[in-house]
């Protein structure tokens, strides 16, 4: 009932797992796997391992959760070894795979694409991490960078390509328009928003890094928001992501404009298993409406 196609691509549901959660083994997609989800999203990986910020680099406040991890990954040839141990597990149980990938620029964001290209059903471009100075939003927040790093992307690989945008603009369509011009086939929206937290008895910032993204129940209407704008102005598919924790957000999402969400923060709130919840959900609505999955998709903009 839930059977999802993409970009010619087949999703037994439209319940993703969103990128920076349990995405950096191939043990932890699996799990996630496990728990329901038509695909995983792999952690935003590139060129070369990268530490990340000092910590502590999360911590949960009112509705949500603040993050600076600050891309922290294995680097892109020790994360395919990864991607080829779990691959075929993954494709038994029938789980697309999503890839992020960041860059500092065009060369970087081409180099990582094309390695992880043959492990991967589509390419997330993460021009949107709103706390990695010269990465994510530097870009995501440029027209110009945007435009040429999603072109470049685009002329390296054959695979379907998806750029995540981050809500930390002015104006989303101006950077949408850039990305749609390069050939993008596919809009991923919203990263997290920026945010900090203070501890008062420290007197200090609570994050290693100062500020950072927040996720979570207090970004929805967000998020609802710019996919609401981009199923208004663009003819691309939309993945809808921030703050989705039930069905009924995920509906929310759809009705939007959103052809398939994601799940990240929401995994804290209801385990691992909260794909198969969330589409069960869903599927209940579905019956109590008389309607189809494909019917909902930006409905309430008739
Ligand atoms: O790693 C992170 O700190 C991070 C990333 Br790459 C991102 O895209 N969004 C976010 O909130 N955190």
């Amino acid at each position: 009932m839930l059977k999802t196609v993409i970009c010619g691509i087949e999703f037994k549901n439209p319940v993703f797992l969103a990128s920076g959660i349990m995405g950096e083994t191939g043990s932890a997609l699996k799990r996630i796997a496990k728990g329901g989800s038509g695909a995983v999203t792999t952690k935003s990986i590139g060129k070369e391992p990268n530490h990340g910020h000092r910590n502590p680099t999360i911590v949960e406040v009112d509705g949500g959760f603040l993050n600076a991890m600050g891309l922290p990954n294995p680097g892109i040839d020790e994360y395919v070894k990864e991607l080829q141990k779990f691959r075929e597990d993954l494709n038994k149980m029938n789980v697309r795979i999503i890839g992020s990938v960041y860059g500092k620029d065009e060369e970087e964001f081409v180099e990582v694409s094309k390695k992880m290209e043959k492990y991967v059903d589509i390419i997330e471009l993460n021009i949107s991490c709103p706390h990695a100075k010269g990465y994510g939003a530097t870009i995501g927040q440029n027209p110009e960078l945007s435009y040429s790093v999603c072109k470049a992307v685009k002329k390296s690989v054959k695979i379907p390509v998806f750029a995540k945008l981050t809500p930390n603009v002015t104006d989303i369509l101006e950077i949408s328009n850039a990305v749609v011009d390069a050939g993008i086939d596919g809009l991923v929206a919203i990263n997290t928003v920026r945010g900090m937290a203070i501890d008062i008895r420290a007197k200090k910032p609570i994050l290693g890094n100062k500020f950072g993204g927040l996720s979570g129940k207090a970004i929805k209407p967000i998020g609802i928001k710019i996919v609401w704008d981009l199923y208004e102005n663009f003819d691309v598919p939309i993945i809808g992501v921030g703050g989705i924790v039930s069905g009924e957000d995920a509906i929310e999402y759809m009705m939007a404009g959103a052809s398939a969400v994601q799940i990240g923060s929401g995994v804290y709130y209801r385990g691992y298993d909260i794909f198969k919840k969330v589409c069960d959900e869903i599927i209940k609505f579905l019956k109590e409406e008389n309607l189809e999955l494909k019917d909902i998709i930006g409905i309430a903009h008739e």
